[in-house]
């Protein structure tokens, strides 16, 4: 039976296959199973046993930043192996190698989200301080973050050295990396450091870039490239088709990602919002300056990029003023049924419900 997403107006038939969810209680349970595996092999492994204060250190890291998320992107390399991979290859060795590998994008996620807080000044973080903010570390957060960023090498060494696709996920690795750092520096760079932020700057076509290099690559195109590799799968042509579906729900989940930040709940959120703060080029703030009137946008130029409450609260009247959240909500709406639409195009010979199953857990989501 095909299966109806209840939307505004017009239901969005999901083909009948499409049931069941990427992260079933028993698959969470069992990727969580894997954790403590991890951070022996980064910090028990018999190696750096000079140095037991940094090693126990490094456990705290991994502790505090890796487990506590929804653990989206390592869940979605987990399932999208299960896709894709022969029937014959999902033992359990490579299931578990797959969690290893799902571990892996989260500890990506963990290095980026610490570094990410201390730049954007952020307080909390999966409802709890942000790293940075616990026990005063302030910038030597930042040294926790390389450790993060070296222990995914050391992982991928320790259990992939002999695959031969371990190149392709180091360089993969190496590749989203470097993208998502360039799109960090064009996201820092349209707020000017502290000074007024640019609102000529503030284009779709600028957003749009940013979010593509920021989140897009490492959220949803990393997972399921490297799900491909696992299972064997090179073909060029599949990797392209499957990036420019995964790109476009990448900038779906940035654009949620900046509604929430704004009027999403702190508490299902489990960060409270500061980008009206920061002065970032986000969706509200793009869709607002293309909608505002001369005096509303003087509100724009002289409130946008402040810490001041009452500024703060002056912009976010005026993306109200301005019905944002409903233009946020048909937005979502019709980019749900477009990049539907996408999926059913792919021809490459690749399931289509694996995208389906991404699209159906992050449409409407609040956290
Ligand atoms: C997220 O940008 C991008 C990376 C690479 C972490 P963001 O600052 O909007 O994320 P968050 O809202 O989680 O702080
Ligand atoms: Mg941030
Ligand atoms: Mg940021
Ligand atoms: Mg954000």
């Amino acid at each position: 039976h095909p299966r109806a997403l209840s939307t505004h107006n017009h239901p969005v038939v999901v083909p009948a296959a499409a049931t069941g969810t990427v992260t079933s209680r028993e698959e969470s349970r069992e990727f969580m199973a894997v954790f403590p595996d991890l951070v022996r092999d980064l910090t028990e492994a018999g190696r750096h046993q000079d140095v037991p204060d940094a090693t126990k250190w490094f456990a705290k890291v991994l502790q505090y930043n890796v487990p506590g998320g929804k653990k989206n992107r390592g869940l979605a390399l987990v399932f999208a192996y299960r896709m894709l991979a022969k029937p014959e290859d999902l033992t359990p060795e490579n299931i578990r190698l797959a969690q290893m590998l799902g571990w892996c994008i989260e500890m990506f996620q963990a290095f980026f989200l610490v570094m990410d807080d201390v730049m954007d000044g952020s307080e909390t973080r999966r409802g709890r301080p942000c790293w940075y903010r616990k026990n005063n570390l302030g910038v030597a957060a930042i040294n926790d973050g390389i450790l993060l960023e070296s222990g995914i090498y050391q992982l991928l060494r320790m259990h992939f050295r002999d695959k031969p696709y371990y190149v392709d996920l180091i360089e993969l690795f190496h590749d989203v990396a470097l993208k998502t750092s360039m799109g960090q520096s064009l996201d820092l760079l349209s707020c000017q450091f502290g000074r007024k932020p640019d609102l000529e700057k503030f284009s779709m076509k600028r957003y749009n870039t940013i979010v593509k290099y920021k989140t897009a690559y490492y959220s949803f195109q990393l997972p399921v490239a490297l799900a491909m590799y696992m299972a064997g799968i090179r073909d060029t042509e599949m990797h392209r088709q499957a990036k420019t579906i995964l790109l476009e729900m990448g900038q779906f989940f940035q654009v949620q990602d900046d509604y929430l930040d704004c009027f999403g709940d702190p508490e299902v959120t489990g960060k409270v919002g500061t980008d009206i703060e920061d002065g970032k080029c986000t969706w509200l703030s793009v869709v607002a300056l293309q909608r505002c009137t001369p005096e509303q946008r003087k509100i724009m130029e002289s409130c946008y990029g402040s810490k001041n409450p009452t500024d703060v609260a002056q912009v976010k009247k005026l993306y109200e003023d301005l019905g944002l959240p409903h233009t946020y909500a048909t937005y979502e709406e019709s980019s749900y049924k477009i990049i539907s639409t996408h999926i059913q195009q792919i021809s490459r010979g690749l399931p289509h419900n694996l995208f389906f199953k991404f699209m159906e857990k992050i449409y409407r989501r609040e956290s």
